[in-house]
């Protein structure tokens, strides 16, 4: 039951105040002792996930936080670890106790609805408490009803994981097509997969598995090969494939072996449209050809994961990029969920692959770049616009072409 990928869940987010009785919620839902439940407030200090199977949305992960209104010391930092929470939130639970509303309250509300988050309210420890009238004319005035509960004796819990059912949003539910639809019922795609110094040992990694399961469910047919294999792979088959995809890394020996009328892209712009918005990603790429000496470039990647010598992110990218803009650049790292912020100083963004993550998140990033007015794009794109394919590489997605295209200055 755990084994779907945590980018794949549906994150749903628990806030409300110290107290309130969140971590009880989180135990009573998944039946288990997640989190740590106490009298003393702030018993949570960090954020806590626990991934289970919510029938029918499927694989979820829900996360408990650090109470909202945490006078104390650390409260202030606990506080904004908790609002970070909402970058990956596709659904927010608030739990309201007795005490009266809050302005953490209503910021949280307001900002899930600036995000178009859906929200379920909850009104918590039925058994010893009611709602506050302040709680009540507050939600009122917000059109908001709330499910009420008791972790104690279990009255409300299902009707919650109902409700949380019914506002889960439906994008969220329906697995993300990664490429089954850009070709026919029944057509075949190439799949060109590497086997250098960072392919894990004895498996393939995440995109590349997800690619082929999306084939298989869209009826279509994959043929995995290395890239020195597919020019035979070309020659055997009788008629050109429908799509070839390939890993970032091997794009210029591909692209040069592909017949010119078959359409080639990367498993990195396919999960760059599962998981983001690819034609943002797109008009974001425009951004690397007005690179100039000393500009800050944030290269930003949703995992922590341990760098090799020659790793993608720390040092062919930022290679890549000097060579391509002829001068030097400040380039730096953002991991997990350090994302700055405070964008304003950078000229452009260049997002991983987001594999370990959910499209909100991404999403999230993009509208935080968008808003500071910082082109942001993803790693296959970059790739492929420092090697002057990208035009070609975008072919099979029609809008995100036209969205490069219209603000590009280089007719590769
Ligand atoms: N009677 C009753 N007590 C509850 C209920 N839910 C929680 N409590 C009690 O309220 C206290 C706080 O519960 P927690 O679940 O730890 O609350 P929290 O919101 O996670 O608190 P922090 O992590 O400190 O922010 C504990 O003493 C719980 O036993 C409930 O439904 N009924
Ligand atoms: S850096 Fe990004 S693409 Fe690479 S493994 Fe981590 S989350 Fe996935
Ligand atoms: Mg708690």
């Amino acid at each position: 039951m755990n084994t779907a990928p945590r980018g794949l869940r549906i994150h749903i987010a628990i806030f409300g105040r110290t107290n309130a009785g969140k971590s009880s919620i989180i135990n009573a839902l998944t039946g288990q002792q997640v989190s740590i439940v106490s009298a003393q407030p702030g018993t949570t200090t960090d954020p806590v996930e626990k991934p289970l199977e919510i029938f029918p949305i499927g694989p979820c992960v829900l996360i408990d936080t650090a109470g909202l209104g945490d006078a104390t010391a650390l409260g202030a930092a606990r506080e904004e670890r908790t609002l970070r929470v909402l970058e990956k939130t596709d659904l927010a639970v608030l739990v309201l106790g007795g005490e009266p509303w809050a302005d953490h309250d209503a910021h949280l509300l307001d900002t899930c609805a600036a995000r178009h988050l859906p929200v379920v309210v909850v009104a918590a420890q039925s058994d010893r408490t009611t709602l506050h009238p302040s709680s009540v004319a507050a939600l009122k005035a917000r059109g908001l009803t709330t499910v009420t509960t008791s972790a104690v004796t279990g009255a409300g819990i299902e009707e919650l994981r109902q409700t949380i059912i019914a506002k889960a949003p439906e994008s969220l539910i329906a697995a993300p097509v990664i490429c089954s639809d850009l070709v026919p019922p029944g057509g075949l795609v190439v799949l060109v997969v590497p086997l250098d110094k960072e392919a894990p040992k004895g498996r393939l990694i995440l995109p590349q598995v997800q690619t082929i399961r999306d084939l298989l469910d869209g009826d279509a047919m994959g043929l995995v090969v290395k890239e020195r294999e597919l020019p035979e792979a070309l020659r055997r088959l009788s008629s050109p494939p429908d799509l070839v995809v390939t890993d970032s890394q091997a794009f210029l020996k591909v692209v040069a072996d592909v017949p010119e009328g078959v359409p080639v892209t990367s498993f990195s712009i396919l999960m760059a449209r599962a998981k983001g918005d690819l034609d943002a990603f797109a008009a974001g790429a425009a951004g690397i050809e007005t690179l100039r000496s000393g500009d800050r470039v944030l290269l930003a990647e949703s995992c922590t994961h341990h760098a090799i010598s020659d790793d993608i992110g720390r040092v062919k990218i930022p290679r890549w990029l000097r060579q391509y803009a002829g001068c030097d650049l400040r380039v730096e790292h953002a991991s997990g969920n350090d994302f700055p912020a405070d964008l304003s100083d950078y000229r452009l963004v260049i997002h991983c692959g987001a594999c370990t993550t959910n499209r909100r998140q991404v999403l999230s990033r993009i509208a935080t770049c968008r808003a500071a007015g910082v082109p942001i794009t993803n790693y296959g794109i970059a790739i492929a616009a420092t090697q002057g394919i990208l035009r070609r590489v975008l072919t099979p997605f029609p809008s995100a072409l036209d969205a490069f295209a219209s603000r590009s200055s280089v007719t590769q």
